[in-house]
């Protein structure tokens, strides 16, 4: 499926029709069957069979499917999908900002003292310094931000692979999780393929320069195969884990795998 044109749009402007009457609702579903065609489909089917007038069962019925969602994309996919790249000129310029807070209540982050955590199945877990990391090998890349709330941008990131970076902790690779604390009590996780996609970043620069903090200085995850609110931002801390760490907007109803 390509990152521009997801498959259900027609489904899901099918659904929105539907549940016009159903407002509360409303956001939830395109958060929840954004990505599935199939899932789309089968919602609407389930959903046509249960009351709609009753929010408690349509949110049960959401939220069952949404962790079947999360169970069928991890046994589908396979590690080795790519995200497409673009070239310097589709680059989007201003780049949108995006948080759960205005632009003014970006972090600020002193880069001189900044100690990057690493915890949980990992063999090495003394803490990451910017020079240290700035040590390993440095790869960029242009991809497409995509966001939930509808809104899509291209941008150039420089950073280690985070698959060199978990190798260098000693991470059991064979561990589910990977989860990740934010300087702004902002929280994520991926699953273990995504974290050793090729693709996956953990990124230093946007475009030739550090980082600004709006952006995440000093250090966020770029991963192009997930939608935006899987990329944190501003990482204090990483840690490798066999139980599911949930996330920031994952815990209030985004699907959690959200992505390729
Ligand atoms: N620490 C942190 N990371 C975050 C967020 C946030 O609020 N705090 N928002 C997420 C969302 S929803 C999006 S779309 C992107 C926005 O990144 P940008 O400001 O670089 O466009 O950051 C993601 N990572
Ligand atoms: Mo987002």
């Amino acid at each position: 499926m390509s990152a521009d044109k997801p498959k259900d749009s027609r489904a899901s402007t099918q659904a929105r029709i539907l549940l016009a009457d159903h407002k509360p609702q409303i956001e939830h579903l395109q958060r929840r069957l954004f990505l599935r065609s199939s899932l789309s489909i089968g919602a609407l089917a389930m959903l046509s069979g249960c009351n709609m007038q009753d929010g408690d069962s349509v949110d049960k019925v959401l939220w069952a499917m949404s962790r079947w969602n999360d169970r069928v994309q991890g046994w589908l996919f396979s590690g080795t999908k790519l995200a497409p790249t673009y070239s310097a000129s589709q680059i989007t310029n201003p780049f949108p900002f995006n948080a759960f807070y205005p632009e003014f209540d970006a972090p600020d982050i002193d880069g001189s003292t900044f100690q990057l955590e690493v915890s949980g199945l990992i063999a090495d877990k003394r803490t990451w310094n910017l020079q240290q990391l700035r040590a390993l090998p440095q790869v960029s890349q242009i991809t497409r931000h995509i966001c939930i709330e509808g809104w899509s941008a291209i941008g150039q990131w420089k950073g280690v692979p985070f698959r060199t970076f978990l190798e260098k902790i000693g991470a059991d690779l064979n561990a589910r999780y990977v989860g990740f604390k934010c300087a702004d009590r902002y929280y994520s996780s991926l699953d273990m393929a995504t974290a050793l996609h090729p693709q996956t970043q953990l990124t230093l620069d946007f475009g030739d320069a550090p980082l600004p903090a709006k952006y995440g200085y000093p250090l966020k995850l770029r991963v192009p195969t997930k939608l935006g609110f899987k990329n944190p931002k501003h990482i204090a801390a990483i840690f490798v884990t066999n139980t599911n760490p949930g996330g920031y907007w994952e815990d209030q109803g985004y699907n959690w795998f959200s992505g390729l």
